[in-house]
């Protein structure tokens, strides 16, 4: 038994833990909360991974960018287009969940959330200061992510100045962003026992309009990835890189099927580096360094992803968001999206990152984790082909791609 439940993929895993929770929920009802626990557990799990999780991919991420005066034509042009492209994804999240506000109409009282988390302070001044970390330790200790970004910068910023006195540390940092991705994968193992019991308690408590609401978030995270893919990357391909949008779709086919069926760009990254020399002409040196960076620190559906479902948090447990709420919400998604490492999940707990900084109850996690690996897949090739649309444009702009060896728009 045991044999066959690990010989079973995780996803699937998921969707029958998403639809037997349903079922069980509904005929259970109310009572259905009894066994809640087991999602509040999974929701903890996943809360004790953010400090440590950010924390090492962060500093690992920016030490990764090597030194800075290396990064040269490539790295610069690349680093540029890795932060509009965020920003706007980030943005046409928050666009999405205000315009369709998916969330909106669910009376959740009887989900009892906890009590939601203080938001930051709301006075510029404040929040500049908050930003400010006085004490490191302390920071990670309450968990307080901004100043914890802004060290893990810092830090990652240090080591590269560093050079050879930084690389021992550098080394540290990527051993335990390694290690806490394999942590990370434990904790996501866990996913079906907390997704059964956190839809059978949403299905009992608030019936179908909680799976409409749900519905309606995966429709828009599916929108939001696909507008994201056909017009923000195909004006890159046709606009930065020059390249025809058929024969740059058909050159990554490979890496995004692998990246929607495992929802990890770490798992892709051996095929999406293929895919970028062999069909799309791209130099070693230049899509080992921008595709290997991007895998890292540029996750574009994330990023739409975490402004989304930060908007859907808030409607659902009535928490209202000022102006300032949705530029912090912008800089945390764009950052929680660096963060993120390129393994299954790290979607979904980098939402702990930005719930706790604008109010919204962690209680949304639990009740989006049923239907977060079925969004996920969708943000990883969203993150892949975003991947590889900046390293044929860069490539491109450096004179690093050989059109002759581009694949043609009728192979395959
Ligand atoms: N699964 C992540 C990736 O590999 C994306 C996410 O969780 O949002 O890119």
């Amino acid at each position: 038994m045991l044999r066959l439940w690990f010989a079973t993929p995780l996803w699937k895993r998921v969707i029958a833990a998403l639809v037997l929770g349903i079922a069980t929920g509904f005929i259970w009802g109310p009572e259905a909360e009894s066994i809640k626990w087991i999602g509040d557990a999974f929701v903890r799990a996943i809360r004790m991974l953010v400090v440590p999780l950010v924390f090492l991919s962060l500093v690992a991420g920016v030490a990764s960018i090597g030194d800075l005066r290396k990064l040269g034509a490539v790295g610069w042009r690349a680093m540029l287009l890795f932060v509009v492209t965020g920003q706007i994804a980030v943005w046409l999240g928050l666009g999405l969940g205000t315009l369709f506000a998916p969330g909106s109409g669910l009376d959740t009282t009887a989900l009892n959330p906890g009590p939601a988390p203080e938001p930051a302070t709301t006075s510029a001044v404040d929040m500049v200061l908050s930003i400010i970390p006085d004490n490191p330790v302390a920071v990670m200790a309450d968990g307080q992510v901004l100043p914890l970004i802004v060290f893990a910068l810092l830090v990652g910023i240090g080591i590269v100045m560093a050079k050879e006195d930084g690389a021992p540390l550098a080394r540290l940092f990527d051993s335990g962003a390694v290690v806490m991705q394999k942590v990370t994968g434990i904790v996501m193992e866990l996913t079906p026992f907390g997704v059964f019991a956190l839809m059978a308690w949403v299905a009992g408590t608030l019936g179908l309009d909680a799976l409409s609401a749900l519905g309606q978030l995966v429709l828009l995270n599916y929108l939001g990835c696909l507008l994201i893919i056909g017009l923000m990357y195909t004006a890159i391909v046709r606009g930065l890189a020059k390249l025809p949008v058929t024969a740059f779709f058909r050159g990554i086919v490979d890496a995004v099927a692998v990246a929607y069926s495992t929802a990890s760009s770490n798992a892709a990254l051996p095929v999406t580096l293929r895919c970028a020399q062999r069909n799309l002409g791209v130099s070693r040196p230049t899509s080992s360094f921008v595709i290997s960076l991007g895998a890292t620190i540029n996750m574009d559906g994330t990023a739409m992803y975490l402004g989304l479902a930060t908007i859907f948090g808030a409607q659902i447990f009535g928490v209202d968001l000022s102006f300032a709420d949705y530029l912090l919400i912008s800089v945390l998604a764009t950052v929680g999206s660096v963060g993120a490492a390129g393994i299954p999940g790290t979607g979904l707990i980098m939402m702990a990152l930005v719930f706790g900084a604008v109010g919204v109850p962690l209680e949304t996690i639990a009740f989006v984790a049923g239907v977060d690996r079925i969004m996920d897949m969708m943000r990883t090739a969203t993150n892949v082909t975003g991947d590889s649309a900046v390293t044929v444009a860069v490539a491109t702009m450096t004179g690093e791609i050989d059109r002759a060896e581009m694949i043609s728009a009728d192979d395959i």
